[in-house]
């Protein structure tokens, strides 16, 4: 999933802890959903989400309307501004690579978007079919339900989902730690090599005077 240059959302900032915007933000959002809600039902139908969609991301046909499904779980037929919001800030996570923060810190949330039939498990199918609203890639799919499905019945239930999401958290951080490590062994070997220069400078400078 990406959003198209010249989108209104590039304007907005979302915070990188909670995952949410700021009141400033959702106030012009606010805004921005009663531009798109023509017929001022507070909602959109299928057919305004899908141009919606259609004009700020990448997504195909098949995908938006897996969206709005996805959204519309009581079935109406429309996105509230709630859900909207919800959307709105699943795509800036993406933008912004935070995806796995956004599913940790909205991990009930997240757990229910996924949830497609209802059942309060998250079945490898439905996890397939959801994971480019995330950013998870095919291959580590079979290897999440290995290592998180403890009750063995093929399913994430919501503690073994939330386990997933700690788990990406951490191992992000981990990342985060090692590649600063990384950063300051580089920059203190260029402040060495300097050093030794300059160094060997100064000595060739005083076996020159003699
Ligand atoms: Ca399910
Ligand atoms: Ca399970």
């Amino acid at each position: 999933m990406k959003l198209k240059p010249n989108s209104f959302f590039h304007f907005l900032c979302l915070d990188k802890i909670y995952c949410l915007l700021s009141v400033r933000n959702a106030r012009a959002l606010t805004a921005y959903f009663h531009l798109l809600d023509v017929h001022m039902k507070n909602a959109l139908n299928n057919l305004q989400f899908y141009h919606f969609l259609h004009y700020v991301t990448n997504l195909s046909s098949v995908q938006i309307m897996l969206v709005f499904d996805l959204l519309d779980w009581d079935g109406k037929g429309e996105i509230g501004f709630d859900e909207f919001y919800m959307l709105v800030c699943i795509i800036m996570a993406h933008e912004n690579h935070l995806e796995k923060q956004f599913m940790y810190r909205h991990s009930h949330a997240v757990f229910e978007l996924l949830d497609m039939d209802g059942g309060h498990t998250v079945a490898p199918a439905e996890f397939q079919a959801t994971r480019f609203l995330f950013n998870i890639r095919k291959t580590e799919l079979s290897q999440i339900f290995k290592d998180f499905d403890i009750s063995g019945d093929e399913q994430l239930n919501y503690k073994e989902f939330k386990m997933f999401t700690i788990f990406c958290i951490d191992r992000q951080q981990r990342k985060a730690k090692e590649k600063l490590r990384r950063q300051l062994a580089k920059a203190a070997a260029e402040a060495k090599a300097e050093e030794e220069y300059a160094n060997f400078i100064k000595l060739a400078q005083s076996s020159k005077k003699f």
